[in-house]
C-alpha cells in the first residue's frame, strides 16, 4: 500500500529553475523516484544541457526546455511543445526565483518589481497555463516553493518576503479555486539551505551564518536533498487530500523563538 501512496513512476514533472540549487535537488528526488523530469532554465541552453546530462547520468529520464517564466507567450509556447514532445504535465513545481538583498529604503523600484515578477507573478503565469490540462484530466499536483519569508521578515530581503508571503496566499487561493478538479496545490517552505543563493551569507565567520546555526533547532544549514521527500509526498497519491498547505522543511526554525547564543 505505501508503495502506491508514494509511487510517482511515469509521472511527468515540470520544475522551473531546475538547472541547479533547490530546484535541481527536488527534481532529482522526483526523477530517482521514477518521474520524467522537464528541466527548465532561462540563462543559457548550455546550462540546461549540462543539467539534463547530470540527471541522465543518474538514470533519470530528463528533457530540457529553455523559457522565461515571466513571459506569458514563452510559457504558452513551451507548455504546448512539452505536451506534444513529452506528454501531459502531471506535476508542476514553481521553483524559479531570485533574491536581492537590499534594505527597502535603498531599493530601486525596478529591482523590487523584478523580484515580485519572478518570485510571485511567474508562478501565477505558469500555473494558469499548466492547470488547463490538469483540469481537463481532473488530476494534477502544483507545488509552489515558498520560504521562511512567507512567514517572517528579515532585514534586507523585503521584496523577496513580499513575494514569498504573496506566494503563500496565491497557493491558498489556487487551492480554493482548483481543488474541485481533483488538483492539489500546496507549497514547500525551505528553511535555510546550503545553496549558491545563500553562499554569500553562509561563509564561516559571517554573522548570519552563526545566527542561522543558533536559530535552527537542528543546528545546521539544510542539505538540498532534504527537500526530496517533501516534493515526492506532495507529488504523490499520499497527499490527495492535502490542499493549500505550506509544508515547511526548516530544521525547526518556525517552531521556536530561538535561544541565547550562550545556551546549548
Ligand atoms: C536570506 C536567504 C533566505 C533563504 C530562504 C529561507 O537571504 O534570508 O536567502 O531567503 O534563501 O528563502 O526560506
Amino acid at each position: 500500500m505505501s508503495v502506491t501512496l508514494f509511487n510517482i513512476e511515469g509521472k511527468i514533472a515540470l520544475i522551473t529553475g531546475s538547472t541547479h540549487g533547490l530546484g535541481m535537488a527536488m527534481a532529482r528526488g522526483l526523477g530517482l523516484a521514477g518521474a520524467t523530469i522537464i528541466v527548465n532554465g532561462n540563462s543559457s541552453q548550455e546550462k540546461i544541457d549540462i543539467a539534463v546530462s547530470k540527471y541522465q547520468k543518474e538514470g533519470i529520464d530528463a528533457k530540457g526546455y529553455k523559457f522565461n517564466v515571466t513571459n506569458e507567450q514563452e510559457v504558452i509556447t513551451a507548455i504546448a511543445k512539452i505536451e506534444v514532445e513529452v506528454g501531459s504535465i502531471d506535476i508542476l513545481i514553481n521553483n524559479a526565483g531570485i533574491i536581492k538583498r537590499t534594505p527597502l529604503m535603498d531599493m530601486e523600484v525596478a529591482d523590487f518589481k523584478e523580484v515580485i515578477d519572478i518570485d510571485l507573478v511567474s508562478p501565477f503565469i505558469v500555473s494558469k497555463h499548466v492547470v488547463k490540462g490538469m483540469i481537463s484530466r481532473k488530476q494534477g499536483k502544483i507545488i509552489n516553493i515558498c520560504s521562511m519569508m512567507s512567514e517572517l521578515g528579515r532585514n534586507s530581503v523585503g521584496a523577496y518576503a513580499a513575494a514569498k508571503g504573496g506566494l503563500k496566499m496565491l497557493t491558498q487561493n489556487m487551492a480554493t479555486e482548483w481543488a474541485k478538479y481533483n488538483i492539489q496545490i500546496n507549497g514547500i517552505g525551505p528553511g535555510y539551505f546550503a545553496t549558491i543563493q545563500t553562499e554569500p551569507i553562509r561563509i564561516d565567520g559571517h554573522p548570519f551564518n552563526d545566527f542561522i546555526i543558533n536559530r535552527t533547532p537542528a543546528g545546521k544549514w539544510g542539505d538540498p536533498n532534504d527537500l526530496a521527500g517533501a516534493a515526492i509526498f506532495l507529488s504523490a497519491k499520499a497527499s490527495d487530500f492535502v490542499n493549500g498547505h505550506i509544508l515547511y522543511v526548516d530544521g525547526g526554525i518556525l517552531a521556536t523563538i530561538g535561544k541565547p547564543s550562550n545556551e546549548d
